[in-house]
């Protein structure tokens, strides 16, 4: 008789469970925005952008991404050795670490910098990141 009521309690325990999921709907992968995610979640609004760096400039003065999409960042060091910081966003790439993942989630442009001391064009590497409505 106390199998019946322990099963009974599960099961309603994984109902309750799959109500509350249901509930967010606009979320179809439930992979949290973390930095260190690189996984391509299936489904969703997601967009890969990519920045180029070569000496001393990055490949576009302005990205632009839309609100709401996972943006899996990368970078390619093209030419001599940088990094990138997206200001705001918590999102640092270098050789070691050439992805990242953020979501998109607040309007605005954030300035995107280099943080390897590059040489002589290093303090002009700038560019913009542009999270569109
Ligand atoms: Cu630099």
């Amino acid at each position: 008789m106390k199998k019946t009521i322990v099963l009974a309690v599960a099961i309603a325990l994984v109902f309750a469970l799959s109500a509350c999921g249901t509930k967010e709907q606009a979320a179809p992968a439930s992979t949290p925005p973390a930095g260190d995610s690189t996984a391509a979640a299936g489904g969703g609004a997601a967009t890969d952008l990519k920045l180029v760096a070569k000496n001393f400039e990055f490949d576009q003065k302005e990205y632009k991404v839309k609100k709401g999409q996972t943006v899996n960042v990368s970078l390619e060091n093209k030419e001599g050795i940088h990094g990138v910081e997206i200001k705001g966003l918590k999102v640092k790439l270098d050789n070691n670490a050439k992805t990242a993942s953020f979501k998109a989630d607040k309007e605005g442009s954030y300035d995107i910098i280099c943080t390897v001391p590059c040489g002589a064009g290093h303090v002009n590497m700038k560019a913009k990141l542009v999270v569109e409505a």
